[in-house]
C-alpha cells in the first residue's frame, strides 16, 4: 500500500481538509447551543447519523430490489426492501417507493406519472401554506402545468373547503394537491378526496411537513382518502435528507416505479436509503408516538404562551408542529423577528401569512416549528419558557430597546440548551 493509498483510504477528514473539517465542528456546535424552530427541521438518531456515512455511499444501483441494472446490490438490497416493508406497515398502504431524493422530486414523480404537461393542477395557495413544488410559477410544476390555488377563509385561516370545492368544479384539475410547508392545521383528507372524486380529479397529498404526527397517530391518515401520497423523511419524520411515495393503487405501481427511475431520477442514493430504512423502523416503536404527542402538546403551548402576550397566532392556534406567528400585530416583519431571535441563539424563519405579499423581505410572518426541540426532551415548561423569552424579545424590539432582552435571553437559552444536550454533548 502506498503512503498516498494509506492517507486516501485512513485520514479523518480533520487531516485531509481542515477548512471543511472546521465548518463541520462549527455546525455541530451551532445545533448544541442554538434552539432550533425551524419547522422543516429536526435531529436524527445516532443510528440515522452513522448510516449516513458508510461504504453504501459507493454503490451505484439502478432499478428496484432483485432488479438492478448493476451487479453488486445485494446489501442495499436488504436495506431498500426493509425501508419498503417499514414505510408500508407505518402508513398502511400497499406500495411505497423509497428512492426519491428529495420531496420536491417525489412530487415530480407524481406528476410524471399522472399528468400530461398543459394539465391542470389545484394546490393550496404558497402564502396559506402550500409548496412551490405544487405548482409555483418558479418551479417546473408551475411552468409546464397550469397551476390553479385555494386559499384559507380571511377569517379563520383554516382552508375554505366550501370555496375549495367552488374552484374544484369550476376549474376540473386533473389533479388536487393538498399540503405544504406553513399550514398549521389539521388537514381534512375525507373532505378534500371527497371533492376530487366529485370532480373527476386525483388527489395527491403531500404530507412532508406531518408525516411523523400521521406515523405517530396524532394527525389522521391521508389514507383511504388519498390516490397517492408524498413526503421527505427529513422534517416530523426525523430521518434522513428524501423522499417517499405512497399509494394503494396497484394499476399504479409498476407505471410509478418508471416515474421515479427512469422517469425524474438516476441511480439511487445506497446510503440513505439505509437511513431511511433506520428512521422508519423508529417511527414504528411506541415511543415514537409519545414524541409525537409532545410535539403537537409543546406546539400548543408555545401558542397559547405567544397569544397570551398578545402576539397573533395565524388561525388562532395549531394542531400540527408549527405556530405561524403574525408580527404586524407588534409591529413588526418577519425578518426583523427572524434576526432578533437569531442574536439570541434561536434559529427560525420568516414566512408569509395568508395573503402576504410575494416579496420574502416584506413577509409579515414567522414559522416557528417544535420538532427538533421535543426530540431534544424539550417538554410543555421548556416550551412555556421559550414562549415567553420570544415574546419578551418581540415586545423589547417593537419598543426599540432590544439589547437588554437579547442578553437575558442568550442567558436562557444557554441553560436549556446545557440541560437537553445533542449527541455526545
Ligand atoms: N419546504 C421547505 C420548508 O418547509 O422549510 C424545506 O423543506
Amino acid at each position: 500500500m502506498t503512503e498516498y493509498t494509506k492517507a486516501y483510504f485512513n485520514a479523518p477528514v480533520h487531516e485531509r481538509d481542515p477548512l471543511v473539517a472546521q465548518a463541520i465542528d462549527n455546525e455541530r456546535k451551532r445545533q448544541q447551543d442554538q434552539i432550533e424552530l425551524i419547522a422543516s427541521e429536526n435531529i436524527v438518531s445516532r443510528a440515522v447519523l452513522d448510516a449516513l456515512g458508510h461504504e453504501m455511499t459507493n454503490k451505484t444501483l439502478e432499478g428496484y430490489p432483485g432488479n438492478r441494472f448493476h451487479g453488486g446490490g445485494q446489501f442495499v438490497d436488504v436495506v431498500e426492501q426493509a425501508a419498503i416493508d417499514r414505510a408500508k406497515q407505518l402508513f398502511g398502504c400497499a406500495y411505497a417507493n423509497v428512492q426519491p431524493h428529495s420531496g420536491t422530486q417525489a412530487n415530480l414523480a407524481v406528476f410524471f406519472l399522472l399528468l400530461t404537461p398543459g394539465d391542470k393542477v389545484l394546490s393550496l395557495d404558497l402564502a396559506a401554506g402550500g409548496h412551490l413544488s405544487h405548482g409555483m410559477k418558479g418551479n417546473l410544476s408551475g411552468r409546464w402545468f397550469e397551476p390553479h390555488n385555494y386559499n384559507v377563509n380571511p377569517e379563520t385561516e383554516v382552508i375554505d373547503y366550501d370555496e375549495l370545492e367552488r374552484i374544484a368544479e369550476e376549474v376540473r384539475p386533473t389533479l388536487l394537491i393538498t399540503g405544504g410547508s406553513a399550514y398549521p392545521r389539521e388537514l381534512d383528507f375525507e373532505r378534500m378526496g371527497n371533492i376530487a372524486k366529485k370532480v373527476g380529479a386525483w388527489f395527491l397529498v403531500d404530507m412532508a411537513h406531518i408525516a411523523g404526527l400521521v406515523a405517530g397517530g396524532v394527525h389522521p391518515s391521508p389514507f383511504p382518502h388519498a390516490d397517492i401520497v408524498t413526503c421527505t423523511t427529513t422534517k416530523t419524520l426525523r430521518g434522513p435528507r428524501g423522499g417517499l411515495i405512497l399509494t394503494n393503487n396497484e394499476a399504479w405501481f409498476k407505471k410509478l416505479q418508471s416515474a421515479v427511475f427512469p422517469g425524474v431520477q438516476g441511480s439511487l442514493h445506497s446510503n440513505v436509503l439505509a437511513a431511511k430504512a433506520i428512521c422508519l423502523g423508529e417511527a414504528l416503536r411506541d415511543d415514537f408516538k409519545v414524541y409525537a404527542a409532545q410535539v403537537k402538546t409543546n406546539a400548543r403551548v408555545l401558542a397559547d404562551v405567544l397569544m397570551a402576550r398578545g402576539v397573533r397566532v395565524v388561525s388562532g392556534g395549531t394542531d400540527t408542529h408549527i405556530v405561524l406567528v403574525d408580527l404586524s400585530s407588534k409591529g413588526l416583519i418577519g425578518k426583523q423577528a427572524e434576526d432578533l431571535l437569531a442574536r439570541a441563539n434561536i434559529t427560525a424563519n420568516k414566512n408569509p401569512i395568508p395573503n402576504d405579499s410575494p416579496r420574502p423581505p416584506e413577509w409579515l410572518g414567522m414559522r416557528l416549528g417544535v420538532s427538533a426541540a421535543t426530540t431534544r426532551g424539550m417538554k410543555e415548561d421548556e416550551f412555556r419558557t421559550l414562549g415567553t423569552i420570544i415574546a419578551d424579545l418581540i415586545e423589547a424590539e417593537a419598543a426599540g430597546n432590544a439589547d437588554l432582552s437579547v442578553e437575558a435571553a442568550k442567558t436562557k437559552v444557554a441553560e436549556l440548551t446545557a440541560a437537553f444536550p445533542v449527541y455526545g454533548h
